[in-house]
């Protein structure tokens, strides 16, 4: 491992929300322990650590209820400090959640006007990002759900879900925007429950729009972590459906409030899955971080923090790509047979009928199987296993 191969370049493409070092500290308990930060100055700080661009909500960079002429001047300045960095904007996204209006959700709110605001809000930052050039647009609805049971009809909810998001593909592919949607799963915090909790969900909503195709998630570590559920796992089947479209990296440690730490602090068994996943299925999207640096830091543990979560990415990929690269590894996969796994259970014949057929002609697959012969055999998961915590650990 060289000092060269951990630092963070352009081509690593990583991102950062404003406010992720922005975020001045204030949580349900106490009040902001850090000055607020200039998105100026984030855009520099992050570009000399070597990232490949910044990401944000309207409200970030625009503060609500700013006027026209305030929001271009605003606009101006941030594209002037991009054009000198060369940073991007690959990702923007909609604060549908901070101002008292959102109390109830935006797309999803009971009440019809905050629905229709919500969707205004949208559109007018959708036409920002196109012009920044971003190509996903993020969508997470924070307050989209209920703490009791009987304040949200969630069949209804859906419906106008659905109608937002429809709203939204047609907007984008009229104006003929090279933008694509990725919305954000999350179980709870800040509403009791959220709509579209996990990946899953947000999944099979997905297909029930009218443009699917230019509708994916952005999953977040911590999110799915904090509904107990193994995050790699979740990234697999998005992929698997081609529905990766933007990620947030960040770290949690088990089903408690959303932590939000450093990429690689929380479950660092699960971050090296998660790295070694995304390196070897070929994701092209930015690396980007969704987290908060404690606010028991002052603005130089900001930036270490900032800092921290892309070394911890670069060290990460060293050691997968060297559990990858390891010949007692292949071994070690090949004993525990992935190799078998990548074969079809069925045989080669074209129909359905043809691989039924087979299957029940052949004899060795149920008649003269030895069941008992192949309950004994091991996995030899744990030895497989073992390698790959000594890699992660850095004693191999
Ligand atoms: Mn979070």
């Amino acid at each position: 491992m060289t000092s060269e191969s951990l630092t963070p370049a352009p081509e690593h493409k990583f991102t950062f929300g404003l406010w992720t070092v922005g975020w001045q500290g204030r949580d349900p308990f106490g009040d902001a322990t850090r000055a607020p930060l200039d998105p100026v100055e984030s855009v520099n700080r992050l570009s000399e650590l070597g990232a490949y661009g910044v990401t944000f909500h309207d409200d970030d960079l625009i503060p609500f209820g700013s006027t026209d002429a305030e929001r271009d001047a605003l606009v101006k300045r941030f594209r002037q400090a991009l054009d000198t960095t060369g940073m991007t904007t690959p990702m923007l996204t909609t604060n549908l959640f901070t101002h008292p209006v959102f109390k109830d959700g935006a797309f999803t709110a009971n009440d019809r006007d905050v629905r229709r605001f919500a969707l205004r809000k949208t559109l007018r930052n959708i036409d920002l990002a196109a012009e920044l050039g971003a190509e996903t647009y993020v969508a997470w609805g924070g307050r989209e759900g209920a703490e009791s049971g009987g304040a949200k009809d969630v069949r209804l909810a859906l419906d106008r879900m659905k109608e937002a998001f429809d709203l939204l593909g047609e907007y984008v592919t009229e104006q003929g925007y090279n933008l694509r949607f990725a919305v954000e799963p999350k179980p709870n915090e800040p509403r009791g429950d959220i709509l579209l909790p996990t990946v899953g969900h947000a999944l099979a909503f997905i297909n029930s729009l009218e443009r699917p195709d230019i509708v994916g998630v952005n999953p977040e570590v911590g999110h799915e972590q904090m509904a107990g559920l193994n995050f790699p796992h979740g990234i697999a089947q998005a992929l698997w459906h081609g529905k990766l479209f933007h990620i947030d990296l960040n770290g949690q440690t088990g089903i408690k409030y959303d932590q939000d730490l450093r990429f690689g602090a929380g479950d660092l068994r699960s971050a090296f899955w998660l790295v070694d996943l995304l390196e070897t299925a070929g994701y092209q999207g930015p690396r980007h971080f969704d987290f908060k640096p404690p606010r028991t830091e002052d603005y130089d543990g900001v930036w270490a923090s900032a800092a921290g979560c892309m070394r911890n990415y670069l060290i990460l990929k060293e050691r997968a790509a060297a559990f990858r690269a390891d010949p007692e590894v292949q071994a070690a996969l090949r004993a525990s047979r992935l190799d078998e796994l990548a074969l079809p259970t069925l045989g080669e014949q074209d129909t359905l009928g043809g691989r039924l057929a087979g299957l029940l002609a052949d004899r060795s697959a149920y008649e003269d199987f030895d069941v008992e012969a192949a309950a004994e055999r091991g996995m030899a998961f744990e030895a497989l296993d073992q390698l790959a915590m000594d890699h992660l650990l850095g004693v191999r």
